[in-house]
């Protein structure tokens, strides 16, 4: 089984929502390990080189608005699969659309303020943790749960 990596980004509705230690809790339950964590205030440049695939978008300037006004809580989790699962622990980019028991369908209404971001795929998990980690700052451990997550 391939070990991946995802950046998980609370957005700044997520921190001034108070619903950090919420959203934190959801992937520490499913047995992830979690190897990153900070609060950061992000400069626009980070915002638009970030969502740089959505330039052309008629929302990208209130998208890299949104995503810098505020602080925001950067965190890089591990795990086998752990892209495409916390894509589904995550739920639909429409809150509206996202099923309840995901995070977005149980906290959050409209896609402007969908509290959280996660990577759509290992190469982008690889690229944004490299983007918004600098070297030094990400802490490799030996989770003691491992042996009873996995056979
Ligand atoms: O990966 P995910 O966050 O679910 O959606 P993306 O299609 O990558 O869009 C990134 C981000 O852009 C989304 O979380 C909210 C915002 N956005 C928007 O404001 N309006 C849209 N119609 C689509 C996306
Ligand atoms: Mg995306």
């Amino acid at each position: 089984e391939d070990v991946e990596e995802t950046y998980i980004m609370v957005k700044p509705d997520g921190v001034q929502r108070g619903l950090v230690g919420e959203i934190i809790s959801r992937f520490e339950k499913k047995g992830f390990k979690l190897t990153g964590l900070k609060l950061f205030q992000c400069p626009k440049e980070l915002a638009e080189e970030h969502y740089k695939d959505l330039k052309a978008k008629p929302f990208f300037p209130k998208l890299t608005e949104y995503i810098t006004s505020g602080p925001v809580v950067c965190m890089a989790w591990e795990g086998v699969g752990v892209v495409a699962s916390a894509r589904k622990l995550i739920g639909a980019t429409n809150p509206l659309q996202a099923e309840p028991g995901t995070i977005r369908g149980d906290l959050a209404v409209q896609t402007g303020r969908n509290v959280i971001h996660g990577s759509d795929s290992p190469e982008n998990g690889v690229r944004e943790i490299a983007l918004w980690f600098k070297e030094g700052e990400l802490c490799p451990w030996t989770q003691a749960q491992a042996p009873w997550l996995r056979e």
